[in-house]
């Protein structure tokens, strides 16, 4: 039997490299609390990425967390999507506030702006779509319509790191994004996320607010977590920075071998990345239809039984989640996707003859 090939592998430097950055921590004793390596990290993230201001996390989904706050929402209903990581959703009960969920565009993966015009009332104060798969969202349709109705606009972008659109990081729309820097994210950090804002007196509030709200020794204006990145993580994301360019060359090319190989089967569809400026690859979700012999759940066993382990990204819907069931809503374009897709494995050490072999599963099922 063949090595077992996951959904994801992460991306790490050399163990060599690494050591010098743990030698110039143990001399500082600067563990935590935004010390040099965090402020370098956040002053290179800036530059590659081409944004502004960044603010480092421990994570994500704290990210998203305080971005909510940031933005001083305390009470109403914030318009997001149900085909998503729980992480989405949780930050937005997380503040005491009512998530809506509403349907997406099944071509695009994204939340449907047509149906979020439809969903605001007068207790809507914001909307947190998702970047799926780092696909951009319809950016200016959302922007427009947070404009006419007065509504923040935050952007989850834990997929979306290192793309560019319209001449522009996808980072820069929004009032707010939010990444994720996780083990299984396209740049990592072992655990990290960030949040990208447009103003430095913003970022002085989400650096307090991720800091207990803490303003000095004696005050503090915020009731606020500890959102803060040690210096050890802020040391690997220096370090995978300077390969993140040939990482996401390689990706690219395992999506080209992905979409070249599997043209040809029969009732299997790859999702379609937008043609962007730069694109990160992110993940290689596809769409089992009912012209394949085996639903998505068969094909999904018979990888594993050949010791490939896909992915239900994203299934089940928030919508049908338990813990969700008071926020319920339909939302028919989600449910299909979400009871057909499958993510694939896509990492930059995946090679041919592993994606040859994942096809061939596919393709001997298709016959
Ligand atoms: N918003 C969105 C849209 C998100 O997708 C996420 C996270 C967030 C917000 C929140 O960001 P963070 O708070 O996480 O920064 C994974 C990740 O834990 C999660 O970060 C991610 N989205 C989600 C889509 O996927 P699981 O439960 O599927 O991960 P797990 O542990 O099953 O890992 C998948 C595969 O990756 C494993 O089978 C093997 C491989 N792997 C995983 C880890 C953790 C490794 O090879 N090494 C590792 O260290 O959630």
């Amino acid at each position: 039997m063949n090595e077992p090939i996951y959904v994801t592998q992460p991306v790490l430097p050399e163990l060599a490299e690494f050591i010098p950055y743990l030698e110039q921590i143990w001399k500082n004793k600067i563990l935590t609390n935004c010390g040099p390596l965090h402020q370098q990290l956040e002053k290179e993230l800036c530059e590659y990425l081409g944004v502004d201001y960044i603010s480092l996390f421990n994570n994500g989904t704290i990210a998203l967390v305080t971005a909510l706050q940031a933005l001083g929402l305390e009470q109403g209903e914030v318009i997001t999507t149900p085909y998503t990581f729980v992480a989405t959703a949780h930050s937005i009960v997380w503040n005491k506030l009512t998530p809506v969920f509403v349907d997406i565009d099944p071509e695009t993966s994204n939340i449907d702006p047509k149906k979020v015009e439809k969903a605001i009332t007068a207790k809507t104060v914001a909307i947190l779509p998702v970047h799926c798969y780092g696909i951009p969202c319809e950016v200016e349709q959302l922007q427009a319509l947070a404009n006419k109705h007065s509504l923040k606009l935050i952007y989850d972008a834990a997929h979306a790191f290192g793309c560019e659109y319209q001449g522009q990081s996808l980072l820069n729309y929004g009032d707010l994004s939010v990444i994720s820097f996780h083990a299984t994210k396209v740049f990592n950090t072992f655990e990290g996320g960030a949040i990208i804002c447009h103003t430095a007196e913003m970022k002085q509030r989400i650096d307090r607010l991720k800091n207990f709200g803490i303003v000095d020794e004696t005050t503090v204006d915020g009731i606020s977590l500890n959102g803060k990145l040690s210096e050890v993580h802020s040391a690997l994301g220096l370090l995978q920075l300077k390969t993140i360019d040939k990482t996401l060359e390689a990706r690219q090319k395992i999506d080209e071998n992905y979409r070249n190989f599997l043209q040809n089967i029969d009732g299997i569809k790859c999702i379609s990345r937008l043609h962007l400026e730069k694109d990160n690859y992110s993940y290689f979700p596809i769409v089992i239809s009912e012209r394949y012999p085996l639903s998505r759940d068969e094909l999904f066993e018979k990888l594993k039984a050949n010791n490939v382990f896909a992915r239900k990204y994203f299934y089940p819907l928030m919508t049908d989640l338990n813990v969700y069931q008071q926020f319920k809503s339909e939302a028919p374009n989600a449910k299909q996707l979400s009871e057909q897709v499958l993510c694939l494995p896509m990492y930059p050490t995946l090679i041919i003859e592993q994606i040859q072999m994942i096809v061939d599963v596919i393709q001997e099922c298709a016959k």
